[in-house]
Order: C-alpha cells, then structure tokens, then sequence
C-alpha cells in the first residue's frame, strides 16, 4: 500500500546532443527524478542513448526510468527540458543562431503543447534568452512555467573562478552575473562575498579591480576558450540544468540567476533575461530585483536593447 498515491517525477528531454547527454547522465548520477524520457529528431540516437544510460542505472543512487519516447510523454511530464538544436562553431556568437534555432524551437513547442503538457519548460539552447521568449509565446503558458538556464552557469563559473582565486570552497562564494547569457552579461560586483566578507570591502592587496576585471572577462568569454579548444561546453550546462531541475521538484524556493521574464523590474518589460529568482515547484515565485549601481543599470539595460533588436526579426 505504499506510496499508492505518490505521483512519480517525469522529465522529457528534448535534444539528446552533448549538453542534453550531459544532463541525462548528472539526473541518473545524482537521483533526481523517477521518469527521464529522451527525444531527439535524430531517433536512433536518443534510443541509443537511453540503451547507455540505463546500463549505468545499476549504479545509480536511486531507481530512475528512462526511454527513448515521442511527443505524446510530454502530456504527464512535470518538466521538459530543451536542449535541441543547433550550437555555436568557434567564432560564432549565440546571437548568430537566433534565426535556426527559433525555427527549430517553433515546431518543437508546437508539438509539445499538442500532447496536453501543462508542466514546466527549462530552456537551455542559445541564444537562450530569445529562445526562452519564443517557447513562452509559442506555449502560451504562465511566465512562471517557463524558465531558461540563464546565466546560471556563468555565475557557476563566478563562483569557480573566484573560489580559486581565494582558495575558497566555492559553495561559500556568493556572486551573480546576471543580464544575457553571452557578450553583454555583467557581473554584480556590488553584492558579491565570499565567506563573510564582501567583495568591494577587501583591501586591494587581496584583490583589486585589474584582478576582478580578468576574472570577469575570463568568465564571460569561458564558452569561447572552451569551443576553441574541444568544440562544444557541455558538462557544466548539464549540471547547471540539473541544479535547476532540483530546484523545481525539490521545491526548494532557491536562488538562481534563471532566465526569467520582466515585467517591470528593473525598469523593463517584455523580456527573458538572467536575474535571480527564487525557484520552487511553481516554477518561477519571484523575481529579485537587485539595487544595482549605475554603472550596473546601464549595462544591464544595454544588455536588455541588444536582445530585444536581435529578437525583432524572430517573433
Ligand atoms: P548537439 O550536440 O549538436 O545536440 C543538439 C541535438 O539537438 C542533436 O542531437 C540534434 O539531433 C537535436 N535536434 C536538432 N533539431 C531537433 C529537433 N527539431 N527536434 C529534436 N531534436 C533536435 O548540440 P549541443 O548539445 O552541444 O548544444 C545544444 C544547445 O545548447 C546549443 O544551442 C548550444 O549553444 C546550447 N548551449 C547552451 C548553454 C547554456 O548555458 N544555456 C551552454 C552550452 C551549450
């Protein structure tokens, strides 16, 4: 009689390309949902992907289903997930792949939304931001209910990067970057702390501004270092997606710099753009709006005029 009346936990994944594999096997790993079902255009591969993963089950923390399934899993499914379609070559920027991707993402929202989902969608194709929009308007859910991976990863990276610089655990590192997931985000130096201590307080013999700057620029431009090198990122957007996808089963009402949806905070409206936010089974509960600096507003609302003039042409 046990757990009669315990709904399991279903994901469905779209897009099992090296970001998608990557989350997969991080929710197997880390014991995260009871239901993982996978598609891809490209059927084989999602079936052959899921044969893998399940071979690893065994070693998993906790049962977990997984199959290769198709659109008609998305009716009961509490989050879907896309990771579908095209990526970044070196040199190319996230903006450069609105037009592909949005086309792409129509057709895959459509065709979700034609199963019945009434769930969660978390985003995490680029250019994210544009593409969190699309698949809100195209859904015609609650802004609540639809989330993009943001700029979590580049405040992962943040924290990363400034745990090495202090020899510091980097869970007791606090700092965001928030704005687009790409050339304009900004990191908000302002309410950044490490340990106890705040970033702009230390003497600048732990830290000066020339230090903070190349941190910064090393994390903003990580993505490009990265595909320059082995061709794709994928293992921390695997894992950054997988803290979000906790956040929301787990109900856990946690802080992430998500891609979320503006409607008057920070001065601005009609927008998905990386701001915290607090994240529970709901979806989005709240966005936090932080008291930036000027420096910080205008570079954030530059950072808002760029992705709405690229999204013109798409919507
Ligand atoms: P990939 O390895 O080429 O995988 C993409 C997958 O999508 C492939 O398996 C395709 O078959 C599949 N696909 C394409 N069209 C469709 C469709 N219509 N329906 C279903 N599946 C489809 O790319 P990768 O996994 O490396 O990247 C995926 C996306 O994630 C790209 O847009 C990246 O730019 C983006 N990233 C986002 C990050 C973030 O922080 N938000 C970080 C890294 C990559």
């Amino acid at each position: 009689m046990e757990n009669r009346n315990k709904k399991v936990n279903r994901v469905v994944l779209i897009g099992t390309g090296a970001v998608g594999c990557s989350y997969a096997y991080s929710m197997i790993n880390q014991g995260v949902a009871e239901e993982l079902v996978l598609i891809d255009v490209n059927e084989a591969k999602s079936e052959g992907e899921a044969m893998d993963l399940n071979h690893g089950i065994p070693f998993a923390p906790s049962p977990i289903n997984v199959w290769s399934g198709s659109y008609q899993d998305c009716e009961t499914a509490d989050l879907v997930v896309i990771t579908a379609g095209l990526a970044q070559k070196p040199g190319e920027t996230r903006l450069q792949l609105v037009e592909k991707n949005t086309k792409i993402f129509k057709e895959i929202v459509k065709n979700i939304m034609a199963s019945g989902f009434d769930g969660i969608f978390l985003v995490a194709t680029n250019p994210v931001d544009i593409l969190t929009y699309v698949t809100w308007k195209e859904s015609g859910l609650p802004k609540e209910r639809v989330i993009g991976s943001g700029t979590v990863l580049d405040s992962a990276r943040l924290r990363f990067a400034l745990g090495q610089h202090f020899n510091m655990d980097t869970r007791n590192v606090h700092a965001y970057i928030i704005g687009e997931h790409g050339d304009t985000e900004l990191p908000v130096w302002s309410r950044a702390s490490v340990g106890v201590e705040r970033l702009e307080e230390l003497p600048a013999e732990k830290l000066n501004k020339e230090c903070l700057e190349n941190i910064f620029v090393n994390v903003r431009d990580a993505a490009y270092h990265i595909i320059e090198r082995k061709g794709a990122t994928y293992y921390g957007i695997g894992m950054s997606l997988v803290r979000i996808t906790k956040a929301i089963l787990n109900n856990e009402n946690c802080i992430l710099t998500v891609s979320s949806y503006l409607d008057g905070q920070y001065g601005q409206q009609d927008v998905f753009i990386g701001v915290p936010a607090v994240i529970n089974r709901g979806g989005i509960r709240e966005v936090i709006e932080i008291d930036l600096n000027e420096k910080e507003k205008q570079q954030f609302n530059h950072s808002v005029t760029v992705l709405k003039e690229t999204m013109k042409p798409v919507i």
